[in-house]
């Protein structure tokens, strides 16, 4: 069978299997090499992550539902009649009951998320535990944001955005995001956005670098799943799982380093690694208050509210547009 029949039967389009082979072509021609960190999220990818959350070392998730719980129920009573959340990057919408449950009378939830398998995996169970909810799925790309369904109806759009996903994107990629999802939310938006704050590289290094190497499995993954889906040949056992705190970007970086001088193959494209030569796989940037307004009101947004949790610390703000 063809490369594309392939990804159809692990239900991939062929659209994603050739962005997924140009980033990865791309990525290894370039000086440093990197890989976009959104090919982490295969069915396995998208299942360390959800392992990692539950982490010692990942305070991120927790810090955050727990400040969430804290502060849903007065940003729901500002949404209104028939308000539409839409959430960018979905996940397994752990954290999406928090805000439904504080929001009972919303018209309609809509996940986008590249992986159709966690989405429709997180749909079923939200359809199932809120039967009057309607849940809108949309399979995409948050860096290419479509149009909302019209089955959504017309009351007021409030995006959410947690787990400080925008820290992964380059300061420029984050505000056109932001300004992307204004102008898709339309007029009278709010949104909810959740960074993770700078702090001690003594807490930030072992959330990336975790005791148990599940963090080390999610990174190595994409590998693992390169050589599966586009028939790459890396030789797992000689890359090694690196996470660093980049004090001057304020971001953590996760790094794969080859362990040793190598060649490695697709088709007939050879890439050459030295020995200790890494693949930048991830940047998770770390925020402040000023850095988070910045960036909002550089987008269009207004900070109406800007929340922080116990320590280690994490927060989030409630943007208007
Ligand atoms: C889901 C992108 C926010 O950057 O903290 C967790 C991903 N990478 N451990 C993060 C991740 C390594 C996570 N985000």
């Amino acid at each position: 069978a063809s490369d594309a029949d392939e990804a159809r039967r692990r239900g991939e389009s062929d659209d994603e299997h050739e962005a997924f082979r140009r980033d990865l072509v791309a990525g290894l021609a370039a000086r440093p090499k990197s890989l976009p960190p959104k090919w982490f999220y295969d069915a396995r990818g998208s299942d360390l992550f959800e392992a990692i959350t539950r982490l010692p070392e990942y305070y991120p998730t927790r810090q955050e539902a727990a400040l969430l719980r804290r502060v849903a129920p007065q940003w729901a009573g500002r949404f209104g009649p028939d308000a539409v959340l839409v959430e960018l990057g979905s996940g397994a919408s752990e954290k999406t009951r928090i805000v439904l449950d504080a929001a009972p009378d919303l018209a309609a939830y809509v996940p986008i998320d590249i992986s159709p398998t966690a989405l429709e995996d997180a749909a079923a169970r939200l359809r199932q535990a809120y039967p009057a909810l309607r849940v809108l799925p949309l399979v995409g790309d948050f860096e290419h944001m479509g149009v909302l369904p019209a089955e959504a109806g017309q009351g007021r759009r409030v995006g959410f955005f947690p787990g400080s996903t925008i820290g992964n994107l380059t300061p420029e990629a984050a505000e056109t995001l932001l300004r992307d999802a204004r102008e898709m939310l339309g007029p009278d938006a709010l949104f909810i956005l959740g960074v993770d704050l700078i702090k001690e590289p003594s807490v930030l290094v072992p959330a990336y670098d975790d005791a148990q190497g599940v963090t080390a499995r999610f990174n190595l993954n994409v590998l693992a799943r390169a050589n599966r889906d586009l028939g790459t040949d890396f030789d797992l056992d000689a890359f090694a799982h690196r996470a660093v705190w980049n004090e001057a970007e304020a971001r953590m970086e996760m790094h794969l380093e080859a362990l040793r001088p190598m060649t490695v193959r697709l088709g007939k494209l050879v890439f050459r690694f030295a020995q200790g030569e890494t693949i930048h796989t991830e940047s998770s940037r770390k925020f402040d208050e000023a850095r988070v307004r910045a960036l909002a009101e550089a987008a269009g947004w207004r900070v109406e509210a800007f929340e922080v949790s116990d320590a280690p610390r994490v927060a989030l703000a409630l943007l208007a547009s």
